[in-house]
């Protein structure tokens, strides 16, 4: 078989040769070759989740897909879960991020660093955003910060200061996120729940950081001063250029990135620009 029919056969059969390009040194590939029309065959699959576990993000640029080949494509990376403060639409296995829909969330504003839920026992494994409408000017960017990164560059003692160490993590959901108590000014029923400080990747073995700027309360085995001093010195040896990857939106961008490697952000922008990303939502499973 020449090289030109073994292509065309392995178009036939949904075969698809993709390619991974890193977009930076942090974080992040961007891939080619993907046909979003059709079921992934287990191929692509595998390369698509290798690709995942090494990069922590994957960008598709100018894709055009339909909300149930959104969810189908996410189903390549775990189960959808969409739980939270939301109002339901009429898919159900998506999200918009809009300050124009009416069922739009976290329409405007800038976004501290955060990973999405690790106030619940299963955190999302992975979000995932499409450009549908972004804005023109500055601003609406993501940020994401690679934890593991950040891990590797602690000084040994530092490393095994953490070592052992939990992190209470909660959300109020009705609070104001400017508010920088924001992870502790919830009630009794805000959504709340403690994970170890250090998370092991479990295909990879490489360790990430779960604290977060916006809502992590504290260390559980530190007494206050402590906890607050240990969490300031995360903050500093964490949220720093080097580690931080921003990513400006185009109409089009498919991104899927590791919510338990990498903490994410957003730049604020001008409320009047049109904003919308279509959000998939991740767990294990
Ligand atoms: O709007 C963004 O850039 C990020 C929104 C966000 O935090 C999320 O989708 O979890
Ligand atoms: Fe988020």
């Amino acid at each position: 078989m020449t090289k030109g029919e073994a292509q065309a056969q392995a178009t036939a059969t949904g075969q698809r040769s993709l390619k991974f390009r890193p977009l930076s040194p942090v974080v992040g590939a961007e891939v080619t070759g993907m046909d979003f029309s059709r079921e992934a065959d287990q191929d692509t699959v595998r390369q698509l989740r290798d690709a995942f576990d090494r990069y922590n993000a994957l960008l598709f640029r100018n894709v055009t897909l339909a909300v149930e080949e959104q969810a189908r494509f996410g189903r390549i990376f775990g189960q959808i879960k969409v739980r939270g403060d939301y109002k339901p639409n009429e898919f159900p296995d998506t999200q918009h991020i809009s300050n124009t829909r009416a069922d739009g969330m976290l329409g405007d504003g800038e976004l501290t660093f955060h990973y999405d839920q690790l106030f619940y026992p299963d955190p999302l494994k992975a979000i995932m955003l499409y450009g549908v409408e972004v804005p023109k000017g500055k601003g609406g960017e993501t940020l994401f910060c690679n934890t593991s990164l950040a891990y590797d560059a602690l000084p040994d003692d530092f490393k095994v200061e953490l070592h052992g160490l939990s992190c209470i993590h909660a959300y109020n959901y009705k609070g104001n996120r400017a508010d920088p108590n924001f992870a502790r000014s919830g009630g009794a029923d805000a959504p709340r729940f403690q994970h170890s400080l250090v998370w092991i990747h479990p295909r990879t073995g490489r360790r990430s950081l779960w604290f977060s700027k916006a809502s992590t309360d504290r260390v559980v085995e530190l007494d206050t001063a402590a906890s607050e001093l240990l969490l300031a010195r995360l903050r500093e040896a964490v949220y720093r250029p080097e580690f931080i990857h921003t990513h400006r939106w185009h109409v089009g961008d498919l991104l899927i990135w590791s919510n338990q490697v990498v903490q994410h952000a957003r730049t604020p922008f001008d409320p009047a620009e049109p904003r919308t990303l279509r959000r998939t939502p991740i767990v294990e499973g």
